[in-house]
């Protein structure tokens, strides 16, 4: 506590060529209570840098609920009490990467998953649970920018850039800090796509979910490229698949998985493709928009959607004003379903067929 604290003690790397300096949370847990609704806790990974000893920068992306928390203390005049994992049990880790509604608290998730609770230590600067796993952590609070802000970035960041550059952003300030000796420090950057944080894909099973909850039936699959496969944060290039039931079924899909968390957040484009697609395959999925989608009938472009900071493809005067809103378009890969029995047929075997012909010269085959 005190003079004693030194946030410098630890080897934090910078983690790309072009970053603005050291970065000791890329696979942090930042934990929050809902100052309004309860106290319910909140765990998030958002990224923190090494200004100085005791005071650390703290990058949220709007909408996240971090960010809605800490503006909520803030209007009340107070600062946002935190507590900050580095390095901590994975399954927290993978869970804090997840879209999960406002009011759902991760640490109850990860348990749910775990059929256990999660072992924590009650914080007492802050009263915030600190996972017992943790290899470092640190309790604190973040003032509102009007008494402290400092420049945080450029950190190459998971669509492939450094979009944010070096802006003023909320700070840390660091009461108390708890190490193991000789504690480990985990690290997950973002790199450019197609490298993916996790290796599951937790992003297209949230707006899967979502779109269950939104009642689009037949929903055969969901997948994400850049980003949302990986990390929840983001969604940019969604494939829905569906087996359609009704005029306008393949529409809809499209607008629920852009209208859902997971996959609102800096999304760019939504390609809904029939159920023979697989959504997972670039190949046939790109065949399916390149056959299926006449780009004059079946694109919608919606404008003013959420999205951060982090978009490159913001252009810089509309990010340094604060305008954080793209648009999106929806491509409707289907077969239009008002003619879907006049389509032509695919040219491949039928399933039927391919089974018969290799179960008949199987052994010429082998
Ligand atoms: C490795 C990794 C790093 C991340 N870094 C950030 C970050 O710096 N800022 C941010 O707002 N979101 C970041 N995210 C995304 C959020 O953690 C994710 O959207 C999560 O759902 C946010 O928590 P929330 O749903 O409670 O808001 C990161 C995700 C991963 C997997
Ligand atoms: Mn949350």
């Amino acid at each position: 506590t005190g003079a004693d604290i030194d946030m410098t003690i630890f080897p934090a790397p910078q983690w790309h060529e072009l970053d603005g300096g050291r970065y000791i949370g890329t696979a942090d847990c930042v934990i929050t209570a809902e100052p309004e609704e309860g106290g319910w806790i909140n765990v998030g990974i958002y990224r923190v840098q090494v200004h100085n000893k005791n005071t650390l920068g703290l990058y949220i992306s709007p909408g996240h609920h971090a960010r809605i928390m800490r503006e909520k203390y803030w209007e009340k005049g107070k600062n946002c009490p935190v507590v900050v994992t580095f390095g901590q049990d994975p399954l927290l880790f993978l869970v804090a990467g997840q879209s999960l509604p406002y009011g759902l608290s991760e640490l109850d998730y990860a348990g749910g998953l775990r059929g256990a609770p999660i072992d924590v230590i009650r914080g007492d600067v802050t009263g915030l649970p600190i996972p017992a796993t943790a290899e470092i952590a640190i309790e604190g609070e973040v003032p509102p920018p009007s008494e402290q802000v400092q420049t945080e970035g450029p950190f190459g960041e998971w669509p492939g850039y450094y979009a944010h550059g070096a802006a003023n952003e909320p700070v840390i300030r660091v009461k108390k800090l708890y190490y193991r000796n000789d504690p480990i420090l985990a690290g997950a950057p973002p790199m450019r796509p197609p490298f993916i944080t996790f290796g599951v894909p937790i992003g297209a099973a949230a707006i899967w979910n979502y779109l269950d909850k939104a009642d689009v039936p037949d929903i055969k699959g969901v997948w994400c490229y850049v980003g949302g496969s990986a990390a929840a944060g983001g969604a940019p290039f969604i494939i829905v698949s569906v087996k359609q039931r009704y005029h306008g079924h393949a529409q809809q899909a499209g607008i629920a998985a852009l209208g859902s968390r997971a996959g609102n957040y800096h999304g760019r484009f939504v390609i809904v493709v029939d159920e023979d697609i697989d959504p997972s395959n670039l190949g046939d999925v790109i065949w399916a928009v390149s056959t299926r989608c006449d780009p004059k009938t079946a694109i919608s472009i919606i404008d003013g959607c959420w999205s951060t900071p982090l978009d490159p493809a913001m252009h810089p005067d509309q990010r340094d004003a604060g305008n954080f809103v793209n648009s999106r378009a929806i491509l409707n890969a289907t077969r239009p379903y008002a003619w879907k029995d006049r389509f032509p047929p695919v040219n491949a075997l039928s399933p039927d067929l391919r089974k018969k012909i290799s179960e008949k010269w199987k052994k010429e085959l082998e």
